[in-house]
């Protein structure tokens, strides 16, 4: 690789410039977005961030979940090395969960085409529909369906949080797309992601070499009692569906404390009918359980069910569990793990290994092609939240260890050695 390639730099106000504009699309209160998948104000991020592709002169390609992918040389159809991410939020999401890892890839391709550089690869910056997960479940679907582990057909049924189907939000917003569903896959993906915890800022590390990603379980759970009157029924004789809501969010927290690494989360909690004075006859929640090894995260899924079926039985609730999304943890590829880690060493950051707690859809891809991603810190290890933010010169080195790994993957200035599998 001659001594110009390793020099390329991207351009830090181009990629804060567009960072700042698609912030603006669905910005909120306290510097946030929310663009809940495949809603109106998805579509708008989704046509700004197609516009500069076009823009860049790559070739669009839309598939039939509406995952879009822009390639460069718009003319090379062989297996690029890609990078990319999401542009969907949580509704109280901030500018840089996913959005970073799509627009610093576009900030990639167009350093790469102003600088002339040949690729024995072409290259490509994806966004997946609907990684978030929170208006449609599972996650990462969009990558999910891209890799061939969702049927489209299925995906397409999916019904949101607030009752619309998936595939009528897709037309709706104008991205059923017509390349194949699964895709063929990529050479290579590498997403630049931020960490959205504490670890890297705690350590005041630049750049996180991620090895892999914990397992993901979410459940939602529905609770069947019986409403009755706050004020005359006695308290043995209350089916009260909420009660056993609230010992569920109690007996998840409880079993993180007693179990090493295991993280649970109840985000939602609905009742019906929702009244001050009226015992709930429904609550539905969603439990979130996350580990690094499958084994504990399986015992952990069974012991809170154990315990749901206890409680609920002690106040004749009955209850119906269904499964949102399970996913393994996956262990990147140490070849392509290893070449972050050099690039970021040889750009002289600081630099160290950890899991991802977040899902991301490099996990997915990971399944179809060798797979990495490269972590800049959050401050304050904050993230789905409006006051997630990285500094601008963390942006900028994580977009500049991607451009050069994706550069090495993809065999930049005819080198062909480099073109092999990261080595
Ligand atoms: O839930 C997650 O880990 C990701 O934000 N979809
Ligand atoms: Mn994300
Ligand atoms: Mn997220």
């Amino acid at each position: 690789v001659t001594t110009s390639l390793t020099q390329l730099r991207i351009d830090r106000e181009r990629l804060l410039s567009r960072l700042d504009a698609l912030g603006e699309i669905g910005a909120i209160d306290g510097g946030g977005v929310c663009r809940l998948a495949l809603t109106q104000i998805d579509g708008e991020g989704r046509d700004l961030v197609v516009s500069w592709m076009h823009d860049l002169g790559l070739r669009v390609e839309v598939d039939g979940v509406g995952n879009v992918v822009g390639t460069w040389p718009a003319d090379r159809f062989d297996a690029p090395v890609m990078t990319g991410s999401h542009i969907d939020t949580v509704a109280t999401g901030g500018r840089f969960d996913g959005n970073l890892g799509v627009l610093a890839g576009l900030e990639v391709l167009e350093t790469v085409i102003r600088a002339g550089v040949e690729t024995a690869r072409p290259l490509a910056v994806a966004f997946f529909t609907n990684e978030e997960g929170a208006r449609f479940a599972p996650d990462m679907l969009g990558s999910l369906v891209f890799a061939g582990g969702l049927p489209l057909e299925v995906a397409l049924d999916t019904v949101a949080i607030d009752g619309a189907v998936l595939a009528e939000e897709l037309d709706r917003v104008g991205y059923v797309g017509t390349l194949p569903c699964p895709a063929r896959p990529p050479r290579a993906f590498v997403e630049l992601h931020i960490e959205q915890g504490p670890i890297l800022e705690a350590e005041g590390v630049t750049i996180g070499v991620v090895t892999g990603v914990q397992g993901i379980s979410w459940h939602e759970l529905v609770f069947s009692g019986q409403s009755n009157h706050a004020g005359t029924t006695p308290i043995d004789m209350r089916h009260d569906a909420a009660l056993v809501a609230a010992l569920t969010v109690v007996a998840v927290r409880r079993l993180t404390e007693t179990t090493p690494g295991l993280v649970g989360t109840v985000g939602r909690i609905d009742l019906h009918p929702d009244l001050v004075n009226v015992v709930a006859a429904r609550a539905s929640i969603t439990v979130d359980l996350r580990h690094a090894d499958d084994d504990v995260l399986t015992e952990a899924e069974r012991t809170i069910l154990e315990q749901v079926g206890e409680m609920a039985a002690a106040e004749g609730v009955t209850f119906e569990s269904s499964r949102l999304a399970r996913f393994e943890p996956v262990t990147f590829d140490p070849a392509v793990v290893g070449l972050v880690e050099q690039v970021a060493v040889e750009h002289g950051h600081t630099a160290r290994r950890l899991a991802s707690g977040a899902g991301h859809d490099a996990q997915i891809l990971a399944r179809v092609c060798p797979a990495a991603m490269i972590f800049t810190p959050s401050v304050r290890g904050i993230s789905h939240n409006p006051a997630e933010y990285t500094e601008p010169e963390d942006l900028e080195a994580g977009a500049n260890v991607l451009l050069d790994v994706m550069l090495r993957l993809a065999g930049a200035g005819g080198d062909q050695s480099r073109g092999g599998d990261g080595s």
